[in-house]
C-alpha cells in the first residue's frame, strides 16, 4: 500500500501525489463507506489516502486518512447537500476585491466565521488593487484593511495583474498548504500564475454583460509550488469561484464566538444564552454602540444568525 496526496478530483477519479512518481490517478475502492451521508464527496483535495497500483496503472483508494481540518460549504443556503472544498489546510486566503466582481463584507465574513469554527487560519487578499481609479474605492479598501487587521486577520492589498503586494504573499503562504477561495472572476487562478510563473492555469475574462465571473476553473486542484525560496513544501490549492457560501452546522448560541471581537466581550453579557439581538444587558449591543465593534460586522452577525435559524440548518 502507498500513501499520497489528493491533488485533484474529477467525477469518479482522483489524482494522488506519492513519493518518487509521476501523479496517479486513482479510484476508490468499491465498498468505501460514505463518511458523511450528506456529504457529496467522500474524498477531497488535501486527503491524504492509502491506495494499492493496479495492473494498469492506475491506483486504487482504500483509506482515506482521518482529516485535521477540512473546509465544507452548501451550494447554496437552502441546499442540504455539502460539499468538502478541501482538508487539512494551514491558511484560508480569502480573494476579495472591490474591483469587480465585487466582494461584500458578508461574503468575507462567512467564509471567516467558517474558518474559525474549523481551527483554520485565515488571511484577506484585496486583489485588483491596481482597478481602484477613484479615491472612495481606494479609501473603502483601506478602512475595511484597517477593519480585519483590528480583528487579527492579515489583511494584503495586492494585483495579480501588476505584481504588486505579492513578495508579502509569499511571505504569507511559505511552507503551508494554502486555500484560495473568492467569488469567480477575483483572480484567484491569476494570483496563482503570478506566484508561480509557469503554471499556467486558465484565466478568464470578464462577462461585461453580468460583470459576474465566467466560472474559469471548474474543480480544485493543488499545486505544489516549486521554489527555492521556500525551506518547506509550499502547497497551493485553486477552486472555482462561489457564488454565496453556505454555511454548515451552526447554531445560534455558538456562532458569536466565532467573531473574535465579539469573543472577547461575550462574558459580560447580561443573559448566558444571549443572541445578542435585544436582550437587555448585552455587552456586544454596548460595544457596538460605543463603535468597538464595527456596525457592519454586526449586521454580517445578524443575517448569518438567520441563516443558521432557518429550518435547513
Ligand atoms: N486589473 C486586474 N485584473 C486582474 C487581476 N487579477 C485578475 N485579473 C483579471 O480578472 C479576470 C479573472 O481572473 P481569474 O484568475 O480567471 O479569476 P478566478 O477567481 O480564478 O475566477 P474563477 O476561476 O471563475 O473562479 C481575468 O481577466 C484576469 O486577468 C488584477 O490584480 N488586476
Ligand atoms: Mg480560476
Ligand atoms: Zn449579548
Amino acid at each position: 500500500m502507498r500513501e499520497g496526496l489528493v491533488i485533484r478530483t474529477t467525477g469518479s477519479w482522483y489524482r494522488v501525489l506519492s513519493a518518487g512518481t509521476e501523479p496517479i490517478d486513482c479510484r476508490l475502492r468499491g465498498n468505501y463507506r460514505l463518511r458523511g451521508s450528506k456529504q457529496t464527496n467522500p474524498v477531497a483535495v488535501g486527503d491524504r489516502v492509502l491506495f494499492e497500483m493496479q495492473a494498469d496503472g492506475t491506483g486504487l483508494i482504500h483509506e482515506v486518512q482521518d482529516r485535521r481540518n477540512y473546509i465544507v460549504r452548501r451550494a447554496t443556503k437552502l441546499s442540504k447537500q455539502t460539499h468538502v472544498i478541501a482538508a487539512n489546510i494551514d491558511l484560508l486566503c480569502i480573494v476579495a476585491t472591490l474591483g469587480l466582481p465585487r466582494t461584500s463584507t458578508g461574503f468575507i465574513d462567512r467564509l471567516l466565521v467558517t474558518a474559525e469554527a474549523y481551527h483554520i487560519p485565515a488571511a484577506i487578499l484585496f486583489n485588483k488593487s491596481d482597478l481602484l481609479a477613484n479615491d472612495e474605492l481606494r479609501a473603502m479598501q483601506h478602512d475595511l484593511s484597517h477593519l480585519y487587521r483590528s480583528i487579527s486577520y492579515p489583511v494584503l492589498e495586492i494585483s495579480a495583474l501588476t505584481g504588486s503586494g505579492l513578495d508579502e504573499v509569499k511571505q504569507l503562504i511559505g511552507g503551508k498548504t494554502v486555500l484560495f477561495s473568492g467569488h469567480s472572476g477575483v483572480g484567484k487562478s491569476a494570483l496563482l500564475n503570478a506566484l508561480s510563473p509557469g503554471l499556467g492555469l486558465k484565466v478568464g475574462s470578464l462577462s461585461d454583460w453580468s460583470l459576474k465571473g465566467r466560472h474559469t476553473t471548474t474543480f480544485a486542484e493543488i499545486f505544489p509550488l516549486l521554489t527555492a525560496h521556500y525551506p518547506l513544501p509550499t502547497y497551493l490549492i485553486d477552486t472555482p469561484g462561489i457564488k454565496e457560501f453556505g454555511m454548515v452546522d451552526f447554531n445560534r448560541q455558538e456562532l458569536s464566538h466565532f467573531f473574535p471581537e465579539m469573543r472577547a466581550v461575550l462574558p459580560e453579557c447580561h443573559f448566558a444564552n444571549c443572541t445578542h439581538r435585544h436582550e437587555p444587558g448585552c455587552a456586544v449591543l454596548q460595544a457596538v454602540a460605543d463603535g468597538r465593534i464595527s456596525a457592519e460586522r454586526y449586521h454580517n452577525y445578524l443575517s448569518i444568525l438567520e441563516d443558521v435559524e432557518s429550518p435547513t440548518n
